[in-house]
């Protein structure tokens, strides 16, 4: 088994209900077991401003897959779940992201781990830092980068939404 993490974000539809449903579609994968969940942000779009904010959080899973099977899994999610392809970087209904996996760097045309641009993005280090503070990457902890990245945008804890999701992860 190989620990790892994953950024899950949305922002249309009934977000708190998509990111739980991602999250049981991912536990019931053969060869992922969902750890812990962090809490769940509302942040700022990021790439094309004008879209509806986002709603974000980091699962931590411990996998049997390989990165490309792993990566299968969650784009299979992501179409299961109805993601339409639209603009880049523009609104969408889930996103399933890895972003490291325990001991893996690798840069394939399909996959790049650790995650090219997770260290520029407060909408993944801040869940994430509260998911693996002291996960290294590229020579630092993850609380270190983030407190790093500093604080200019929109990316705060929402409450209401974390409690939803937790209420709708009950019933695993
Ligand atoms: O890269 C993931 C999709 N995405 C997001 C996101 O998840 N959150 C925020 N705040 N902005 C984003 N822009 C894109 S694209």
């Amino acid at each position: 088994m190989t620990a790892a993490c994953l950024g899950l974000g949305t922002n249309l539809g009934d977000r708190a209900a998509q990111l739980a449903e991602a999250l049981i579609r991912l536990d019931a994968v053969d060869g992922i077991h969902l750890i812990a969940v962090s809490p769940v942000y509302r942040t700022a779009p990021w790439g094309v401003e004008e879209q509806p904010d986002f709603l974000n959080l980091c699962v931590r899973i411990d996998t049997g897959l390989s990165p490309p099977a792993l990566l299968a899994a969650c784009k299979a999610v992501e179409a299961a779940m109805g993601r339409q392809v639209r603009e880049r970087w523009g609104p969408r209904e889930i996103d399933v992201d890895i972003l490291l996996m325990a001991g893996a760097e690798l840069e394939t045309p399909a996959l790049t781990l650790p995650h090219p641009r997770m260290l520029q993005r407060r909408f993944v280090l801040a869940p994430l830092a509260d998911l693996v503070p002291d996960w290294i990457v590229g020579g630092r902890t993850v609380a270190e980068h983030a407190v790093e990245l500093g604080a200019d945008d929109l990316c705060e804890w929402d409450e209401p939404e974390s409690a939803r999701v937790q209420a709708l992860l009950s019933a695993l």
